[in-house]
C-alpha cells in the first residue's frame, strides 16, 4: 500500500465539457458525500482537503475541430494545472476528483512541471489520444495523451485556450491498461510509437501480477521517475460501474482494479492520481451507489484499507 510519509492533497476538478453528459461534474461532491476524505485519514494518512475548483465559461467560445467550447476547456483546463502544481510544491501527493478525462490534459500537464521524469499508467477502456482531426466525436476527454505527448506534435492542432500547454511526456513513458475500445487513428498512433498496451485479453492471459511488472518494465525499469496513475471509472466493467458516460462491456472486475491500484501503490512512487469519469446522473440510484462505492473503494485500496489494519503501538493481545 501506499507508505510514503508524503501527506495526501486532495481537491475536486468539477469540469465536465471534455465530453457531452453533465453529470459528470457533480462526481467530486458524491465522492465527499461518502466521508472520501475522512475514510482516507482514518486508513492513517494526513490528508489535506483543498475543495473545489470553480470553472466559468468563456464567452464567444466558438467551436473548431467539432470541440465545441475550446476556450473555455482550455482555461479550466489551467486552473487545474496550477492547482496540480500548487499541492505537489508543498510536497503533497495529489489527488484529482474529476470530472471528465479531459482534465488529466491538466493534472499530467501539473504534475510534470514538477517532476519532469513522469511516468502514466493510463487505466481505462480508451486510450484517450484521438487527435482534434481524429476524433469522430469531437469530445476532448479522448484526446488528452494527444495533446501532451512530444511525438504526436506535428499531427495535433493548437486549440484557442491552450497556448499555455507545453507537451511534457514521451509516448515511450506511457501504458495503458484495460483497455478494449480503440478508434482507428489509436490503433496506428498506438502501433506506429510501440506504446505499452495491456488490453483486458492480456489481462486474461498474463494475469494482473504479470501485466504491472511488464508495465513498470517498460516505462519505468529502474524506478527512477515518479508515476501519474489515471485512473478511469470505465476501465471496470459497467456491472461495477454502470454511472460512466461511456460504458465498454467485459472490463475490470472490481476486484481486479482493486489489486492493480495496491500493486502500483507498492512501487512508491505516485505522486499524482486522477479519478475520472463517475457521473452520478446516470442510472438508476442503485447503479449510482454501485459507481460511487466502486471509486472509493479503488482509492481505498491504493491507500491501504484491507492491507493494513491500524495498530496502536501500545496494543496488547488480552490473556483470560
Ligand atoms: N474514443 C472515443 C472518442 O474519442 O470519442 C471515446 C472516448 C471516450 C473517452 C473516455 C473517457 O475515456
Ligand atoms: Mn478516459
Ligand atoms: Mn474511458
Ligand atoms: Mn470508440
Amino acid at each position: 500500500y501506499y507508505s510514503t510519509n508524503r501527506p495526501i492533497g486532495v481537491f475536486g476538478a468539477p469540469f465536465n465539457k471534455g465530453q457531452p453528459r453533465p453529470g459528470v461534474k457533480y462526481a467530486p461532491e458524491a465522492l465527499r458525500n461518502v466521508n472520501l476524505i475522512k475514510n482516507l485519514s482514518l486508513m492513517g494518512h494526513e490528508v489535506i482537503d483543498h475543495g473545489d475548483l470553480k470553472f466559468e465559461a468563456v464567452p464567444n467560445d466558438t467551436a473548431i475541430y467539432n470541440i465545441q467550447t475550446p476556450r473555455t476547456i482550455g482555461k479550466a483546463a489551467k486552473q487545474i494545472s496550477d492547482k496540480v502544481e500548487e499541492i505537489l510544491r508543498c510536497g503533497q501527493t495529489v489527488v484529482t476528483l474529476g470530472g471528465d478525462h479531459s482534465m488529466s490534459v491538466a493534472t499530467i500537464h501539473g504534475h510534470a512541471k514538477v517532476e519532469n521524469d513522469l511516468a502514466i499508467i493510463w487505466i481505462d477502456a480508451h486510450p484517450d489520444i484521438n487527435t482534434p482531426l481524429t476524433s469522430a466525436s469531437g469530445n476532448i476527454h479522448g484526446m488528452p495523451l494527444s495533446f501532451l505527448t512530444k511525438e504526436l506534435q506535428p499531427y495535433v492542432p493548437k486549440l484557442p485556450g491552450f497556448e499555455w500547454l507545453k507537451p511534457c511526456i514521451s509516448v515511450k513513458d506511457i501504458a495503458f491498461i484495460g483497455v478494449r475500445d480503440i478508434d482507428k487513428a489509436e490503433r496506428y498512433i498506438i502501433d506506429k510509437y510501440n506504446i505499452t498496451t495491456f488490453t483486458m485479453r492480456d489481462i486474461d492471459k498474463l494475469g494482473m501480477e504479470c501485466v504491472l511488472e511488464r508495465t513498470i518494465e517498460a516505462i519505468n525499469p529502474t524506478l527512477n521517475k515518479k508515476i501519474h496513475m489515471s485512473f478511469d471509472i470505465d476501465s471496470l466493467d459497467p456491472a461495477f460501474a454502470p454511472s460512466t458516460g461511456t460504458p465498454v462491456p467485459y472490463g475490470l472486475s472490481l476486484r481486479e482494479g482493486m489489486f492493480l491500484v495496491e500493486e502500483i501503490a507498492l512501487t512508491n512512487k505516485v505522486t499524482g492520481i486522477d479519478l475520472v469519469e463517475i457521473n452520478p446522473d446516470l442510472g438508476s440510484q442503485r447503479d449510482q451507489f454501485t459507481t460511487i462505492s466502486a471509486a472509493a473503494e479503488v482509492l481505498y485500496a491504493f491507500f491501504g484499507k484491507r492491507t493494513k489494519t491500524q495498530l496502536p503501538s501500545d496494543y496488547v493481545l488480552p490473556k483470560p
